[in-house]
C-alpha cells in the first residue's frame, strides 16, 4: 500500500457521498486520478443511469490519465446484459491507467471480481482493501440488494430516554428534537421506501414525504391488513407514489376507494390475519433497494421478531415520559428469557442537537420457539 493511499481513498468516499439519495439502485461510486502525487481528474456517479466514477474523472484527467494511479471505492464494471454504460474497465485500459487501487470488489454478481481480473490480465497493478470497512459501510443498501433482491431495511425510530415513542395519551409529537427530524428527512431521501403500520397513520396523520433536504421523493408503503385508512389521511396526498400492502381482509370498495385516491393496493398473502411481511419485501424488492421502517411500535416487533430488520437507528431525546400505558419503543409480546432477545452489533453513537442517534445492526438469530410474534 502506497503512502497516499488511504488519502485519495478518503476523496474517493466523499466524492461518491455527493451522489446521495439519487443513484440507487446503483452505488455511491468516486474516483480519483493521480499523476505524480497530484490529483488530475475526479467525478462521483451522480444519478440512476448517468455517467459512472470512472467515466467522470477520466475524462477530466485527460491525456494526464497515461500512466497515473486510479482510486476508487468500488471494483470498476464489466459489460453486462442490460448494462447503461460503456464498462469502466475497458474505459480505464484505453486512457493508460497503471495502477488501480479498490477499497472493495463489485458485489453485483454481473461482475464481482471480473473487472479486477480483467485489469490484472492486460498488466494493470491492483490493490484492493484500502479503507474496504468504510466503503462497505457507505454502499450498505447495494451491498445488500444487488444479491438478496430485498429491499436493505432500516428500523428508525424516535423515543424518550426511557424508551417510549408515546405518552399514555398516546401523543407522539413532538419528542424528539428539530435536528432528529432533519436527519429522518435525509434518511427519507436516501432510503427508496418508507413503511408505517397504519396505527400510526391513525394516530399522527403522517405525509412520510421529504421536506427541507434535497432528495427524490421515497416510496411511502402502509401496511393495513384490514383497509382501516382513512381516504383524508396525509399519506395519500399526492407527491409521492403511495403503497396500501393488505389482505384478502380489505373490502373491495375500500381498494376501490383507495385506487381512485391515486394509490396502489397490493392484496398479499396473510399471516395470522397480517400481512406476510417476506411476501412484502420480496415485492418492494422489484420497486427499491431499501426501506425505512418508522414504526409504530407492533409493526417494529413484527420486523425485529422476524429477522428482517438489517439496521437500527434510533434516536433517543433527553426526555423521560414515564407510564405504564405509555408506548413502548418496540412492542408486541417480546421475548421471554432476556438471553433470546435480539443482539444488536456494531453499535455507533452520535449526538444529534440534544438527542442521541444510536445505530446498529440487529444479529440475525435464531428466536427460541415462542419468542416469534
Ligand atoms: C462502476 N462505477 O460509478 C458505478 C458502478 O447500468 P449501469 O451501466 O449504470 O451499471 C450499473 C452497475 O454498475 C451497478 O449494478 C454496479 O454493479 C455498477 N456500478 N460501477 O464502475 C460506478 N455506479
Ligand atoms: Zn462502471
Amino acid at each position: 500500500m502506497g503512502e497516499g493511499d488511504e488519502g485519495f481513498m478518503r476523496r474517493a468516499l466523499e466524492l461518491a457521498r455527493k451522489g446521495w439519495g439519487w443513484t440507487r439502485p446503483n452505488p455511491l461510486v468516486g474516483a480519483v486520478v493521480v499523476k505524480d502525487g497530484e490529483v488530475v481528474g475526479e467525478g462521483y456517479h451522480a444519478c440512476y443511469g448517468g455517467p459512472h466514477a470512472e467515466a467522470v474523472a477520466l475524462h477530466e484527467a485527460g491525456d494526464r490519465a497515461r500512466g497515473a494511479d486510479l482510486y476508487l471505492n468500488l471494483e470498476p464494471c464489466v459489460d453486462f446484459p442490460g448494462k447503461k454504460t460503456f464498462p469502466c474497465t475497458d474505459a480505464i485500459l484505453r486512457a493508460g491507467i497503471r495502477r488501480v487501487i479498490v477499497a472493495t470488489r463489485d458485489p453485483n454478481p454481473c461482475v464481482d471480481g471480473r473487472g479486477l481480473a480483467r485489469l490484472r490480465e492486460a498488466g494493470v497493478e491492483v490493490v484492493e482493501g484500502v479503507l474496504a470497512d468504510e466503503a462497505r459501510v457507505l454502499n450498505e443498501v447495494f451491498f445488500h440488494w444487488i444479491r438478496a433482491r430485498t429491499p436493505f431495511v432500516v428500523l428508525k425510530l424516535g423515543m424518550s430516554l426511557d424508551g417510549k415513542i408515546a405518552s399514555r395519551t398516546r401523543r407522539s409529537r413532538w419528542i424528539t428534537g428539530e435536528g432528529s427530524r432533519r436527519l429522518v428527512h435525509l434518511f427519507r431521501a436516501r432510503y427508496g421506501g418508507i413503511l408505517v403500520g397504519v396505527g400510526t397513520v391513525l394516530a399522527d396523520d403522517p405525509s412520510l414525504t421529504v421536506r427541507g433536504v434535497e432528495g427524490p421523493q421515497p416510496l411511502r408503503v402502509v401496511l393495513d391488513s384490514e383497509g382501516r385508512i382513512p381516504l383524508g389521511a396525509k399519506v395519500l396526498s399526492p407527491g409521492a407514489r403511495t403503497v396500501v400492502a393488505t389482505t384478502e381482509r380489505m373490502p373491495s370498495e375500500t381498494e376501490a376507494q383507495l385506487c381512485a385516491k391515486g394509490a396502489e393496493v397490493w392484496r398479499l398473502p396473510g399471516e395470522g390475519g397480517r400481512v406476510d411481511l417476506r411476501e412484502l419485501l420480496g415485492r418492494l424488492g422489484e420497486e427499491t433497494d431499501s426501506l425505512l421502517v418508522e414504526g409504530g411500535s407492533e409493526v417494529a416487533w413484527s420486523f425485529l421478531s422476524q429477522g428482517l430488520v438489517h439496521k437500527v437507528a434510533f434516536f433517543y431525546a433527553p426526555v423521560v415520559l414515564g407510564g405504564r400505558e405509555a408506548v413502548p419503543a418496540v412492542g408486541g409480546d417480546g421475548v421471554e428469557d432476556p438471553a433470546a432477545g435480539i443482539r444488536v452489533r456494531d453499535l455507533q453513537i452520535e449526538r444529534v442537537g440534544e438527542d442521541l442517534l444510536v445505530t446498529g445492526y440487529p444479529v440475525p438469530g435464531v428466536p427460541s420457539p415462542g419468542d416469534v410474534a
